[in-house]
């Protein structure tokens, strides 16, 4: 495994430096102004050949979840605006053949995004239709330079004083999650950077979130700070807090019930009638990936 390089590193107080990064923004509004408002996007549009029907935007940006700012669904009244969490500092290290830091905007750059309108079903039963912006995953993996003996690939959150309400009672931080290689691989995993043609707000995950449609969505880490492939499978943040409760799939089921509740169905928010829950929330193309695979024990 390569180690990083002194060239690889821009310097630590750039990012680190909360308090001098919000004077900038004081000092330099114009320098920053691009980032005070949500910015459009160049993207390629959905065909939407599913014809998803995408809940709104205020639907989406005023039920989430977001344990850094708060157990409850309103973590849009906790976070402050986007802007002051620029340079936001990517490292992307582990089994790969270039680790590097990279601030999120530079990263972002490297990649052509595209629309795609997916399925969003928590494992608490309900679920959204969100129209993201972003790129595949597989892209930034290229990028990267995965090494031969990498099996798996992590994902974490920051843990510092972005998000000033958080409680390690609940869970322990940084949150985290992962991906077998081949699933973080599938031209349906996304690393989404927008929402309805616009930047992500910090709610739904800004600068850039993991979006894998086929699971639930506790997969898809937000904010994410560190990006590591590994060789053996990495505890997730919910695995670690009950481990009878939550796996390292998740992928949607309806036929295994979490052991508290039903996944048969789920409530779209927005609806009020429940709908049936499908199999990989409808996402039939990645049953490959598990062919041969109990999905009752690895749940
Ligand atoms: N860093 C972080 N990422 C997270 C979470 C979290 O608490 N912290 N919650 C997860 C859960 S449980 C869900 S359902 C989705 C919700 O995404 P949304 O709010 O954009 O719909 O984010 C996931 N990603
Ligand atoms: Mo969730």
């Amino acid at each position: 495994m390569s180690k990083l390089t002194k060239k690889d590193i821009t310097p630590k107080e750039l990012f680190d430096n909360r308090r001098a990064i919000m004077k900038m923004g004081v000092l330099f509004p114009l320098l920053f102004g691009s980032l005070a408002f949500a910015k459009g996007l160049k993207f390629t549009k959905s065909s939407n050949k599913d014809k998803l029907e995408p809940n709104t935007f205020k639907e989406i940006t005023t039920y989430n979840n977001f344990y850094e700012y708060t157990v409850d669904k309103d973590v849009y009244k906790y976070v402050p605006s986007y802007t002051t969490y620029e340079p936001w500092a990517i490292t992307i290290d582990g089994l790969v053949n270039k680790p590097i830091i990279i601030t999120a905007k530079e990263l972002i750059s490297k990649f052509k995004l595209e629309e795609r309108i997916y399925r969003m079903r928590c494992v608490e039963a309900w679920s959204m239709v969100i129209p993201w912006i972003g790129f595949p995953l597989k892209d930034l993996l290229e990028f990267a330079g995965v090494t031969s003996e990498a099996k798996y690939v992590k994902f974490e959150t920051r843990y510092d004083d972005v998000f000033p309400k958080t409680d390690s009672r609940v869970i322990s931080f940084p949150y985290v999650d992962a991906l077998r290689l081949d699933e973080a691989r599938h031209p349906l995993t996304i690393i989404a950077v927008g929402l309805y043609g616009k930047e992500l707000t910090m709610q739904n995950g800004a600068p850039l979130r993991l979006v894998v449609p086929w699971k639930y969505g506790f997969k898809s880490v937000k904010s994410i700070h560190k990006i590591t492939l590994t060789k053996d499978q990495p505890v997730n943040t919910w695995q670690k807090i009950n481990s009878d409760e939550y796996g390292f799939y998740a992928n949607v089921n309806p036929s295994v019930p979490h052991p508290r509740w039903s996944q048969a169905s789920e409530r779209k928010i927005g609806k009020l009638f429940r709908q049936k829950t499908l199999m990989f929330n409808g996402y039939d193309e990645v049953a490959s990936l598990y062919t041969g695979m109990d999905l009752v024990k690895n749940f």
